[in-house]
């Protein structure tokens, strides 16, 4: 989705700082964080130009693990970080995976719609769509703001298996490039424009029009072959995480994330319980739900890549005491209709 505004990546280098000055407790040798950029640089694939720049991202990563480190030893805690693929960029160029830019046509969503699951009664306490093979492999956005096209997706996906039996992989690209009607391809967009797309025009597998991460012309051949198609969306009561379970336990839900926070972008495993805040900046896919320890979570789908969060996905605090739902997922969700 779009990044509401410039201001949010401003407040998201704010939160960065303050984060880094506050914890901040240990400093590490120049020798152990050296050997251990050299051995991130092998293991992410990355090379720097010249020697400035490696200083210059030597001493970012510096800060971004003195942070996690001293983050994981406190101890006690419902979740871990980890030096993700993040760890040598400047708050600036994370703005690349929150994309910076004003809502593309504002928000004129219809935030009502009839809620075909208000009358579920009975939902089992746990359930992971995965298991029920109707979630394709995570995948990657790269430095462009698709989120919003990989939420939609992903929900897709979900509902066509559950529909036809068959898990097919579905395309982000003919969204970034063909869905322009309040969507910016790379530059945010919403899910729901994304649903309305797929409702009038249907959409090709990941195959029949592959993912580039970048704007491109809309290659007409390629989306004139429907794979997969649905009849619309709804979305889901706002600000009930109540309502939020009931669809979830029917089928994959794509939500809005405020994702601004240093703990989303380095969180690693187990709940995150940290309220990132009700900036929607951030678009993910729901896709089951349960306890971990004791804390209830939702298990979300995101799209920075297998090697980002646990194996590509995050579980964060469910009816955790916040009544947009623990950093917004409650605020504005919707899921596919077939
Ligand atoms: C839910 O139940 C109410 C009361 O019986 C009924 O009026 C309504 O149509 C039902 N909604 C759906 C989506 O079935
Ligand atoms: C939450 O949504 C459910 C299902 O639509 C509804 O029955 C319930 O009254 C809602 N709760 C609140 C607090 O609005
Ligand atoms: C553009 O999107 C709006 C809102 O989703 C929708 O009402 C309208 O029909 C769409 N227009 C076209 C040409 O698809
Ligand atoms: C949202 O971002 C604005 C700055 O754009 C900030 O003033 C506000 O506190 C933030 N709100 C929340 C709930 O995070
Ligand atoms: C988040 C977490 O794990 N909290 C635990 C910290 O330790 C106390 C005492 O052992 C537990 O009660 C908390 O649940």
């Amino acid at each position: 989705m779009g990044l509401s505004s410039e201001r949010i990546l401003i407040l998201f280098v704010l939160i960065l700082d303050m984060c880094l000055c506050q914890i901040t407790s240990r400093t590490l040798s120049d020798a152990y964080i050296s050997e251990k950029h050299d051995l991130w640089m092998t293991q992410h694939g990355r090379v720097y130009k010249t020697n400035a720049e490696r200083e210059m991202r030597l001493d970012i990563f510096k800060k971004n693990v003195e942070f996690i480190e001293s983050f994981n030893s406190f101890g006690n805690r419902s979740y871990t970080l980890a030096v993700n693929q993040f760890a040598d960029l400047t708050k600036d160029e994370f703005k690349a995976y929150f994309h910076g830019h004003t809502d593309p046509l504002g928000l004129k969503l219809p935030l009502l719609t009839s809620f075909k699951y208000e009358n579920v009664s009975e939902v089992p306490l746990k359930l992971d769509w995965r298991k029920e093979g109707a979630v394709t492999g995570v995948k990657g956005q790269g430095a462009c703001g698709s989120c919003w096209a990989f939420a939609a997706i992903a929900a897709v996906e979900g509902i066509t298996q559950l529909t036809t039996g068959k898990l097919l992989s579905l395309s982000e690209q003919q969204l970034v490039d063909c869905n322009r009607n309040g969507s910016g391809g790379c530059l945010g967009g919403y899910k729901e424009n994304a649903f309305d797309y797929i409702a009038k025009t249907g959409i090709n597998t990941e195959n029949g029009y592959p993912y580039h991460a970048k704007d491109e012309i809309c290659n007409t051949v390629n989306q004139a072959v429907q794979a997969a198609t649905i009849t619309g969306y709804e979305m889901v009561p706002a600000n009930n995480e109540t309502a939020l379970l009931m669809a979830v336990s029917k089928q994959p839900v794509s939500v809005s994330i405020d994702a601004t926070c240093f703990e989303f972008g380095y969180y690693s495993s187990g709940v995150l319980t940290r309220h990132c805040g009700t900036n929607l900046t951030h678009e993910v896919t729901v896709v089951g739900y349960g306890t971990h320890d004791g804390i209830k979570y939702w298990l979300a789908k995101n799209s920075w890549g297998p090697e980002w969060g646990h194996n590509g996905y995050v579980k964060i605090q469910r009816d955790a005491d916040v009544a947009e739902g623990l950093c917004g997922i409650a605020m504005r969700a919707s899921y596919p209709t077939a």
